[in-house]
């Protein structure tokens, strides 16, 4: 028999795309279950062809269900995933409770899929979003030449802060849709978006706003350090060099990094593009005579990180500068959670 998958948030917006993807994707499970916080227990929802109903969270859903997603907040991440585990699951989340635990691989398959099976609190995590679509794109070029440092921009799409973010967006466009002065005088953007900012610290019409996450020491915000020690437990690198400034822009869908990354040999553009050509999980787009390079645009609602805009820099033989965009709701999220549930799921049906 196939294994059983239950998926937690299931309403969401991560949750939403997960949905769509286990309708599109080889098909490894048996039964699937989807659970959501009481405002949406009695809803349907299509999956795998299937209208699915929306059961609530409680410790007794889990009996039975091999593999758990959990693509909920921080909170009750770490306050359900211990109980899905102790009811016999794997437990895959999709948030930052567990990610910088020495007991929880952080896995992404393209990269260190082995890490899976090194899972002693039953509990594998996945990335943030835009650090998994950036180190899908820095791995291949740090074995070739290996990584010293990364200094990155990140350009965040609202759908990172959930449904809300969206919804917050879209309002504040058609508030100031077709006024033709907005943005030429200070204060007016403010003005005619209003107070309802939503998730946001400013508004994100006509704006880009460089804070995403919650404050941290020395002023770093939680995102930019999650982009440092991510992509530092992911690369098995602790010592890497990490330096990151996040930014929120008004883009609905795909988050884009901007990265300069040092190494630690010579490197030359050409043979960064031939070592992403063959990469899992990438495509090149870098041509940009032709106008052609990554954009959220493009790459909303697609599988792979988009890479492009590769330079040497022009003042260090051993510095690559480079532009990334990924679904965030995707591999930076769903994507990547599913990925690793099949990768369970081969484990099971392999011991069955
Ligand atoms: C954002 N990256 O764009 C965040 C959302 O640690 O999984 C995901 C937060 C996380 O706002």
């Amino acid at each position: 028999t196939l294994p059983t998958l239950a998926v937690v948030g299931a309403t969401g917006a991560v949750g939403t795309v997960m949905c769509d993807l286990l309708s599109s994707r080889k098909n490894v499970w048996g039964e699937i279950r989807l659970i959501a916080s009481a405002r949406s227990v009695g809803q349907k929802r299509m999956c795998r062809g299937e209208e699915l109903p929306v059961q609530a969270l409680t410790a007794e859903a889990f009996d039975g269900v091999d593999v758990v997603m959990f693509d909920v907040p921080d909170e009750l991440s770490a306050q359900w995933a211990p109980i899905a585990v102790s009811r016999g699951a794997v437990a895959v989340d999709n948030s930052a409770a567990f990610r910088m635990d020495r007991d929880v691989p952080l896995v992404v398959p393209e990269i260190n899929p082995e890490q899976v099976r090194n899972r002693p609190k039953g509990i594998i995590a996945n990335a943030n979003c835009s650090t998994l679509s950036m180190i899908v794109a820095v791995a291949p070029l740090h074995r070739e030449y290996g990584l010293r440092e990364l200094v990155l921009a990140s350009y965040q799409a609202v759908s990172g802060a959930g449904q809300v973010g969206v919804d917050t967006l879209h309002d504040q466009l058609s508030k100031i849709a077709g006024d033709r002065v907005l943005g030429s005088r200070p204060g007016n953007v403010r003005q005619a978006v209003g107070d309802d900012l939503g998730p946001f610290p400013a508004p994100m019409a006509l704006n880009v706003v460089p804070w995403a996450g919650s404050l941290r020491d020395g002023g770093w915000s939680s995102e930019e350090l999650k982009l440092r020690n991510e992509s530092r437990k992911i690369l098995g690198l602790p010592d890497l060099k990490v330096s990151a400034t996040c930014v929120r822009v008004p883009v609905v869908t795909g988050h884009s990094v901007a990265v300069h990354a040092v190494f630690g040999t010579e490197v030359d553009a050409e043979g960064a593009r031939e070592a992403l050509r063959n990469a899992p999980g990438v495509i090149l787009v870098d041509d940009p005579a032709a106008g052609e390079f990554p954009m959220p645009i493009d790459a909303v609602g697609t599988d792979p990180s988009w890479v492009g805009r590769i330079r040497r820099s022009i003042d260090d033989p051993r510095a690559l500068d480079l532009f990334v965009t990924g679904d965030n709701l995707r591999k930076g999220a769903a994507l990547n959670t599913a990925q690793i549930a099949e990768l369970l799921a081969a484990e099971f049906i392999a011991a069955r």
